[in-house]
């Protein structure tokens, strides 16, 4: 198992232009927070960076529709969005906003750095411009048919559908989205980053270094948008919001969100690093730190093209080791829309569910889009949560907890040796830190969280083959220590290995047999877990069933809707 490697760790800073749902944990907090706890847990140093992306068109627009000032907006869902991810326990070492100055400063320098390496174009062109409003319509402000996929609400800088990037004179019957008009264009000045002229270098890195290294899904969209040809893109726009151009010509202009936002995850680690006393410039510099970003499908052209030569054309940066990018989760056969409220959103699910997080971590887990669009169902939410957490995992460590209390008043018994008939059942117990860190590897989250199941099955199927209640009766102590040893173990290792997964139902475990933190790359050198003769506590209920009047409920809600 990998140890002492440092890591820096990203999920995508989300918009504050609302409310988080399911669909953003399945994508970029859920598997990140995963595989940034298993990390930690052997050994390494990981700095697990996010914060809210703050600037954009998005943000203007949702403060127009509610008559409110982008500030008003931005704090707003910041906080609302801070606190849900605290509520499900996603790890970040900081949290950050793109408003916070150091992050202007940090944008800011970086601009003046590619200026002053003569890396932009500058360009005058003509650009869709809303008359009615005196706007020029960038990103968001514009809508159209995406001439790649047909798609007939693309931006102007993305098509959300098919996830290629766009510039606003793409689109096909392009409309405003202030006005609702036909825009006319006009003549303005930018700055463009000319993609073109880091071909060669993006064809070298990504398609003959990281072909076998990535998800398939995301090479392919990668390799296939190296293919099309890459395009000079403008990085700063003609908008009030958003960080000012640090140029004389700058005036009226912000630089493009997409150029500011990932520089974000280099801000948000300065501050962590400035409020823990640690140097940040190794987490980004240091060419042994591995760069990992957790992502949505949509972002992968700006996390594997864009950013990585903006960081190359700086000069001192590493690039990303991985870009890890779920596909899309939908809900109940469609596809997630904030406008048709068409989600489960998680601060409402944290009402309606109280210290049920770990169940809603475990079926987004267990049916993550890895690889490709997945479907959540409340029908399948309740039956992962009572057949698979409930029946399983907590049914087992609920048996051993029990029996324990009942025949050696919740005493460890004594220790097993290689001598005894189930010796293989402890070594193969022991084989699941190994197993799950494999899967975990290759980001294969699906595979790893079945493999915790398996091993619950295991110690469920052990007790029920052994039945010890009956050998009790029959006074076979000998053998019945054996069993409950061994049960034990498990339950301790299911206690360890589901810290990444299921947080929530680690801790109460580790409390609950008196465990204290084991590293996985430890586990090995100790064969006793919880040591004989120590006691542990008393049962608690770890999960709980949910009953059909709940998802009748849920369903009468989302559809209400
Ligand atoms: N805010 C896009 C999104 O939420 C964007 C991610 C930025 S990551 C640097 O889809
Ligand atoms: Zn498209």
């Amino acid at each position: 198992m990998e140890s002492n490697q440092r890591y820096t760790i990203t999920s995508a800073l989300p918009y504050t232009n609302g409310p988080l749902h399911i669909g953003h944990l399945a994508g970029a907090y859920i598997p990140a927070d995963i595989f940034v706890r298993f990390k930690r847990l052997s050994g390494n140093d990981v700095a697990y960076i996010c914060g809210s992306d703050e600037h954009g068109v998005a943000i203007s627009i949702k403060a127009k529709s509610e008559g409110k000032t982008p500030n008003e907006i931005i704090d707003k869902y910041h906080n609302l969005i801070k606190d849900s991810f605290e509520s499900f326990g996603i790890s970040f070492d900081n949290y950050s906003r793109t408003s916070a100055k150091i992050h202007h400063k940090t944008a800011s320098e970086f601009f003046i750095e590619l200026e002053k390496k003569k890396i932009f174009e500058i360009k005058s062109s003509k650009q869709l411009y809303d008359p009615k409003e005196n706007q020029f319509l960038a990103d968001r402000f514009i809508e159209g048919t995406c001439p790649n996929c047909g798609y007939e609400h693309a931006y102007g800088d993305q098509c959300e559908s098919c996830g290629s990037s766009l510039n606003p004179t793409d689109l096909i019957n392009p409309k405003s989205k202030l006005s609702g008009e036909k825009p006319i264009t006009k003549e303005t000045t930018h700055w463009y980053l000319p993609l073109g002229n880091y071909e060669d270098f993006i064809k070298e890195w990504v398609i003959n270094g990281k072909k076998d290294k990535w998800k398939p899904n995301v090479y392919g969209q990668v390799k296939s948008w190296i293919d099309l040809g890459l395009e000079s893109r403008a990085i700063t726009r003609d908008l009030d919001w958003g960080i000012p151009v640090p140029h004389e010509n700058g005036e009226g202009k912000v630089l493009y969100v997409w150029f500011d936002a990932p520089i974000g995850y280099i801000s948000s680690t300065k501050e962590w690093a400035e409020k823990n006393g640690k140097d940040w410039e190794p987490y980004w510099k240091d060419s042994k730190t591995k760069l990992i970003h957790f992502i949505g499908k949509d972002n992968i052209v700006f996390h594997s093209i864009i950013f990585p030569i903006i960081l190359k054309a700086h000069g001192d940066y590493i690039l990303p080791e991985n870009v890890p990018a779920n596909e899309f989760l939908n809900l109940e056969g469609d596809k997630i829309s904030t406008s048709k409220n068409w989600a489960i959103w998680l601060h409402e699910y944290l009402i309606d569910f109280p210290g049920m997080q770990d169940s809603l971590r475990y079926t987004l887990t267990v049916n993550s889009p890895e690889s490709k669009d997945n479907d959540f169902t409340w029908k399948d939410f309740q039956s992962r949560n009572n057949n698979e957490l409930v029946a399983i995992l907590g049914n087992f460590i609920n048996r051993v907890l029990v029996l324990t209390h009942k025949y050696y008043d919740g005493v460890i018994p004594e220790k097993i040796d290689s001598e005894c008939v189930d010796y293989e059942i402890l070594k193969q117990v022991h084989e699941y830190p190994e197993i799950i860190s494999k899967s975990l590897d290759k980001f294969k989250f699906r595979e790893s969280v079945n493999s915790l199941i398996e091993l619950s099955r295991l110690g469920n199927k052990y007790l029920a083959e052994k039945e010890p209640w009956k050998l009790i009766k029959e006074g076979e102590n000998q053998r019945v220590n054996e069993i409950m040893y061994i049960s034990l173990q498990t339950c301790a290792m299911i206690a360890i290995l589901s810290e990444p997964f299921l947080p929530n139902a680690s801790k109460k475990l580790h409390r609950i047999l008196n465990l204290n933190k084991v590293k996985w790359n430890d586990i090995d050198k100790t064969d006793s877990l919880l040591v004989s003769n120590n006691k542990i506590n008393k049962p608690e209920l770890i999960f709980r069933k949910i009953e059909d009047e709940e998802i009748k409920n849920q369903l009468k809600k989302l559809k209400g809707n």
